[in-house]
């Protein structure tokens, strides 16, 4: 696909739900007694893989546009799949059904597609394994013997929220307590919904314990808008000049805000307003205005709070003055691609000053740069990003593929170019 270069970026956006609350709605709706309402769900392909998982094992979830009926049937409600449940591309449903199926009364399979059966599973089997779970396989493939679990202590050794939800879900089952330590702070959607859901569940900073619980009440979720998917446009209306974007109901947990961090660090006109609260989760209106940008250095214990957002941010960095340097972000070699590699590869071809690290990159921006044939690896968070960087470069750009930005983002290309309308 040609990527076409818009003449301006001013108007008001609303994103779709965000990717993380709604697979957790639809997980822990299934698991408690009685029905479960989603309003702003997001009928992205990898929440869809979730629904999927959980009609097979026999739950009954209607969607209509953006609300979702989950008829939950309680934690042990669950039936034993005919078939191997397909995650898709989503490394979150993935995981997290490690958790609640580990300490099922049945047995199960679970495998995704090519990019899902590359990612690393053992950072979940082993603690899984600690807890007693019967887990056959390091990557998808894998085989799951239900048995009883129980509690463990565990330090994590990634700052991983997939990870700490898939034993949270698992300490559900366990006998005695589980209790969870991270080194950083990770995105906590699952620990307040369990909370608001009466399950047994504590958290003290960056420690989290979980108690065998017998029932989960339902949900009532309205789903406010991905800070991941507005992020695409907080960078462009900070790069494309003249420009002022308005994103309405974006998430603005305090686990999720780094990016807003970062760009006002970078000297980027971003006002927050309309902050309201919803079942613990903060939301907002954010607007952005066309900026001078600067480079920074991002690493520490902020990066679990924009890990997803690092490759737009990259694109922030090509057009701010000066050099950034993105570390400790070794995680993004194992996502949908490795991100780090593929922004590398992919931001060279157009001329960017870019070197791959262990831990991230190095971008000395400000340089101007030209089109390119991107590839995107299949990773709709690499398609979203190099159309955002496309934009400013001399000349024309294509895209390999378009397709992938519906595992998150269906409707991004025609948001995007209502903008210049
Ligand atoms: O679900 P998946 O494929 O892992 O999705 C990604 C993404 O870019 O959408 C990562 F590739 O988001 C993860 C995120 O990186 C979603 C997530 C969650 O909902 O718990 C947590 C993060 O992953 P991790 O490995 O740090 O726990």
């Amino acid at each position: 696909m040609d990527i076409k270069k818009i003449k301006k970026a001013r108007g008001t956006i609303k994103v779709p739900g965000d990717k993380s609350i709604s697979h957790r709605a639809v997980m822990l709706g299934a698991l408690a007694d009685g029905i479960t309402s989603i309003t702003g769900f997001l009928n992205g392909a990898d929440c869809l893989s979730t629904i999927d998982c959980f009609r097979k094992m026999g739950i009954d979830i209607t969607i209509d546009n953006n609300k979702v009926i989950v008829c939950g049937k309680g934690l042990y409600g669950l039936k034993k799949p005919s078939q191997t449940l397909y995650t898709g591309n989503s490394g979150t449903t993935t995981r997290l059904l490690c958790g609640i199926l580990a300490g099922q009364r049945f047995d199960t399979s679970i495998t995704g597609d090519a990019s899902i059966q590359k990612r690393p599973m053992d950072r979940v089997t082993k603690p899984l394994t600690l807890m007693g779970a019967k887990i056959v396989n390091d990557r998808c493939p894998l085989y799951i013997t239900g048995t009883q679990l129980h509690g463990i202590d565990y330090t994590m050794p990634v700052a991983s929220a997939q990870v700490k939800t898939a034993l949270i879900l698992a300490g559900l089952y366990a006998e005695g307590k589980t209790t969870i330590h991270e080194l950083e702070k990770s995105r906590d959607h699952t620990e307040l919904m369990l909370t608001s859901m009466g399950a047994k569940l504590s958290v003290d900073s960056l420690d989290i314990t979980v108690e065998k619980t017998s029932s989960l009440q339902p949900l009532k979720a309205d789903i406010p808008g991905d800070i991941s998917s507005a992020a695409f446009f907080m960078v462009l209306g900070a790069i494309m000049p003249n420009s002022e974007i308005t994103i309405t109901n974006v998430g603005i947990n305090p686990t999720r805000t780094g990016i807003i961090d970062v760009l006002k660090d970078m000297g980027a006109d971003i006002t927050i307003e309309n902050i309201h609260y919803s079942a613990g989760e903060s939301i907002a209106d954010i607007t952005v205005r066309s900026s001078v940008l600067q480079g920074t250095e991002i690493g520490g214990d902020i990066i679990p709070k924009l890990i997803d957002e690092l490759p737009v941010i990259a694109v922030a960095a090509v057009f701010a003055d000066g050099e950034t340097i993105i570390k400790d972000a070794q995680e993004l070699k194992v996502k949908e691609t490795n991100r780090i590699r593929a922004v590398v590869d992919e931001f060279q071809k157009c001329g960017v000053d870019i070197t791959e690290t262990d831990d991230g990159m190095i971008i000395n921006g400000g340089k101007t740069i030209h089109g390119a044939d991107f590839k995107t690896y299949g990773d709709h968070r690499m398609a979203m990003s190099l159309t955002v960087l496309a934009q400013l470069a001399d000349g024309s750009s294509t895209l390999d593929d378009n397709d992938c930005a519906r595992v998150s983002y269906p409707s991004f290309f025609d948001d995007f170019y209502k903008l210049d309308k």
